[in-house]
């Protein structure tokens, strides 16, 4: 009974648009697209405080690289680590006793803040699709709020958008079973951060969020860039597939923007105060930027902005490692990004999956390292450099 009388509340209020936005209208507000900058939909499972910090971290790339035009932020949520987790009996690999916690719209609404933006932002369903063909109508409007922001962004995009995943693939896959047609017109590629290649016995923590939907995604014909999070299923592992590196402390973070670095302490020192606008133009404790100096912080993502903008990982001349734009290739720069195979996907009924590669008639690629060692030290050097040049829109108060 109150599947059904949620389902027709759906119906009757998908009319209007439900979502979040900084203004707190249900407008999308004006954006202008020039034919130079790459449109890109954000699905992050960002949480406040922080599942994983290097989401919030993370989320500071495309509001900084002017190449990117951030149309909207996507919260992928599931319940379970909204409150503390003990796992289900699997040694504990699920586990987090960490939670509570809620969709992260706080670090949202704190780079709208400092980036003077209005990105709009919203929640995605917050359980495992019971079934790949699963729409989650019965989710009702709140949680299907991302998947109409979803909607309403694809439809008002005049070129196909590039549309990024750092968690589970529960709205793109939920998105897919809504409105098919449009997903295939709109969308140019999905960049998929998850799962493990090659295969492991557990599966990679953003499958094992919700399998049936990174089946569902892997299965379909819109093209699937995939960065595995894992080798043989281990997310430490430095693989030729996957894309996990380690910045061993983040002491670099003591050069950047300081209303960035006071973000950064907000998210890592899991702040509970409510003036979190406030709380950037105001310089962070020494304890909490020492704690977040010291931080190991673990990186699956950067190869996704990397693409996506179209960056390039050289190493110069001299040696030194950077993140450059096409046009500041120098011919004696050698590229050291990854590259991407085409591939076919070969999925297994528990959300693992086989590629075999292909000629290139395939829509799908595998990320690739020829070299992890180097990616990873050649990550050392240039993203610290990347976080510095970021810088937020001057102070006004
Ligand atoms: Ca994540």
């Amino acid at each position: 009974m109150k599947n059904i009388s949620r389902r027709k509340f759906f119906k009757l209020s998908s009319l209007s648009l439900p979502f979040l936005s900084l203004s707190g209208s249900s407008q999308i507000p004006p954006f202008t697209m020039s034919s130079n900058k790459v449109p890109v939909i954000d699905i992050t499972d960002l949480y406040h405080p922080p599942q994983d910090f290097d989401d919030a971290f993370d989320l500071v790339i495309p509001y900084a690289l002017p190449e990117i035009d951030l149309l909207g932020v996507l919260l992928d949520i599931s319940h379970r680590y909204r409150v503390p987790y003990k796992g289900e009996g699997e040694e504990g690999w699920y586990s987090d006793p960490t939670g509570g916690r809620e969709p992260g719209f706080i670090p949202v609404w704190q780079l709208n803040y400092l980036f003077d933006r209005a990105v709009p932002c919203a929640p995605c369903p917050f359980v495992p699709m019971a079934r790949t063909t699963d729409p989650q109508i019965n989710r009702g409007v709140f949680e299907n709020s991302g998947i109409q922001l979803f909607k309403t962004l694809l439809e008002q995009s005049p070129q196909p958008v590039e549309v990024v995943s750092f968690g589970s693939a529960r709205p793109v896959a939920v998105a897919m079973n809504q409105f098919p047609e449009l997903l295939k017109k709109k969308v140019k590629r999905i960049h998929l951060c998850a799962g493990s290649y090659p295969p492991g016995k557990m599966l990679e923590w953003n499958v094992k969020l919700d399998p049936e939907a990174f089946i569902r995604v892997i299965s379909g014909d819109i093209p699937v860039y995939i960065y595995p999070c894992a080798s043989e299923g281990n997310p430490f592992a430095l693989g030729n597939y996957n894309t996990y590196w380690l910045m061993p402390n983040l002491e670099f973070l003591k050069e950047i923007d300081s209303r960035l670095l006071s973000y950064f302490v907000y998210s890592h020192s899991r702040s509970n105060r409510i003036d979190f606008l406030q709380v950037l133009e105001e310089e962070p404790s020494e304890e909490a930027k020492n704690a977040l100096f010291q931080r190991t912080h673990n990186i699956w993502t950067i190869d996704v902005w990397l693409e996506v903008s179209k960056r390039i990982l050289v190493q110069r001349a001299d040696g030194s490692y950077q993140i450059i734009l096409p046009t500041e290739k120098k011919t004696s720069d050698r590229t050291v990004s990854g590259t991407f195979i085409p591939i076919q996907f070969k999925p297994f009924p528990d959300g693992n999956f086989e590629i075999e590669k292909v000629s290139g008639n395939s829509p799908h690629r595998l990320f690739y390292r020829a070299n992890p060692e180097e990616h990873q030290h050649a990550l050392r050097q240039a993203l610290p450099k990347l976080y510095k040049s970021f810088k937020t829109m001057g102070k006004y108060f």
